[in-house]
């Protein structure tokens, strides 16, 4: 990206508060690949010594051209939105060093990677923080292989300028020996929304369908009033409004593979390419024992879904969120098959495309678990002008040391959501299968974040083969930050 005049909106002047200087608008730094797997144990150093690393992130205040004339001031990764893309081979022992260009402490996690806690990234876990005006190394073998991702994991709580509602992430891709990577091109698209704010409306929340089972709403319904959810006036997919950026240029017979994800603080996101299917090969990086085609993908923050689409429809299509105003807010990008001319094509999905993890699934049975977690989910709703809290067995953040693994024992988590909104559930450094979600059993399918549907239940298996402090939380950052976490600890 090359300094120019850029002319920024009014308003969004007005709400953002942070960067008011100018990063240097520089060549980002080579990204390098050394080889060569070593030893095993993560390591974490304040300074850059022993030898150049692999990749170096500068944490720096930037500016987003999301569109011409449409200019947002947020902190990212290398001045730039997503992040360089860190590729790897899965067993490679990798360096990584984060210098921080800002006033404030923070935290680079690496999602989906099974990591020692003192480098998964996360205070709660005791990772040392990249301090301000500071740098560190972080040193670790990359495992498992698929699609992996970075982000801050900063508390933000009313700082709508800090941890993911910034620029902060950028896709990690860990490739296997063995894969067979069948397709013509690869492409990575990031869900975003910009310039977040505080609001009476969730935008994410889709009508209720009559036949979600809802197994853990109560009899009585509660009528306390909500307190502000976090919304957001601008979308994009990657850096870019739908229509602004280059298109996704295809040619006809080509097997597309679509690296999705869900980069956003706050909201689940459904998306669908016109005048195509989506077959879905992988979720959260990992291959699914039944790839399925589908309309619509769903995707929650955290999330990543892989989907290798055939180019068999000769035209000019969006890929884009179902939802009309998302899209007009600029969540989607234009697919352009090679000689085609004229305006981008939008149809809406089929009304029965629902997303359904299980159709991924297969019916084998499971080993019966040494023991089952049960955890129960409720909000505390913050009323007018206040912010919702969130509950985990009754309490808020911390408790009291009663999440407790044991290693190499099998555990059943049994995710109770007795709150009216959707939740994106994740896991550190381990990844879970999926057992059964509203009462649908399933197999075989590997996440490390999990959607539990409003009022709903999902029953997923781990086996505790990481030692250390885990944490545990709610992938929406207003969630998270005010009280949906835990943190498990092996006796
Ligand atoms: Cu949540």
């Amino acid at each position: 990206m090359r300094r120019r005049d850029f002319v920024r909106l009014g308003w969004a002047t007005m709400i953002t508060t942070g960067a008011a200087t100018l990063p240097a608008f520089g060549e980002p730094p080579e990204l390098r690949q050394v080889a060569g797997p070593r030893e095993h144990a993560g390591t974490l150093e304040p300074t850059a010594t022993g030898g150049a690393a692999d990749f170096t992130l500068q944490i720096a205040p930037m500016l987003v051209e999301l569109a011409p004339q449409v200019v947002v001031s947020t902190v990212g990764y290398s001045n730039r939105v997503p992040g360089p893309l860190l590729r790897m081979r899965e067993g490679q022992r990798v360096t990584i060093d984060v210098v921080n260009d800002t006033d404030v402490p923070e935290y680079v996690h690496w999602h989906g990677l099974f990591l020692p806690p003192e480098v998964d990234g996360v205070e709660e876990e005791g990772t040392p923080p990249v301090p301000p005006h500071g740098r560190r190394r972080y040193q670790y073998v990359a495992r498992p292989a698929g699609s992996r991702w970075y982000h801050s994991h900063t508390a933000a709580m009313m700082d709508l300028h800090r941890g993911t509602y910034t620029g902060q992430f950028g896709f990690l891709m860990i490739d296997s020996a063995s894969d067979p990577g069948r397709y013509d091109q690869e492409v990575f698209l990031a869900l975003r929304e910009w310039e977040y704010f505080l609001s009476t409306v969730d935008q994410d929340e889709t009508p209720p369908d009559p036949s979600d089972p809802m197994p853990e709403k109560p009899r009585k319904p509660d009528l306390r009033q909500d307190g502000l959810e976090v919304n957001a006036p601008l979308y994009s997919i990657n850096d870019k409004i739908l229509g602004a950026g280059d298109p996704l240029r295809v040619q006809p017979g080509q097997r597309v593979l679509m690296r999705l994800l869900n980069a956003s603080a706050a909201q689940i996101h459904r998306v669908a390419l016109a005048g195509h299917k989506f077959q879905v090969v992988a979720l959260d990086g990992n291959p699914v024992p039944a790839p399925q085609p589908v309309d619509v993908i769903e995707i929650a923050p955290g999330e990543r879904v892989d989907a290798i689409v055939e180019m068999n429809n000769p035209g000019i299509w969006i890929l884009g969120e179902i939802r009309d105003s998302a899209r007009q807010a600029g969540m989607g990008i234009v697919v352009e098959y090679g000689n085609q001319q004229g305006r981008a094509q939008w149809t809406p999905a089929p009304r029965s495309s629902r997303w359904d993890y299980t159709i991924f699934g297969t019916s084998a049975p499971h080993p019966a678990p040494d023991q089952t977690i049960d955890m129960v989910f409720e909000k505390v709703p913050g009323g007018p002008g206040g912010i919702n809290h969130w509950l985990v067995n009754g309490k808020g953040y911390p408790h009291d040391g009663e999440f407790v693994f044991r290693q190499g024992r099998r555990y059943r988590l049994v995710f109770h959501n007795r709150t009216d909104d959707t939740h994106p559930l994740h896991i550190h450094r381990h990844r879970f299968e999926l057992v059964e979600l509203n009462g649908k059993p399933t197999a075989g399918i590997m996440k490390d974040t999990v959607i539990v549907p409003a009022f709903g239940r999902a029953a997923v298996d781990l086996v505790a083969d990481h030692p250390g402090l885990t944490l545990f939380h709610c992938h929406m950052q207003q969630h998270m930050d005010y009280g949906f976490m835990a943190l498990f600890r092996y006796a």
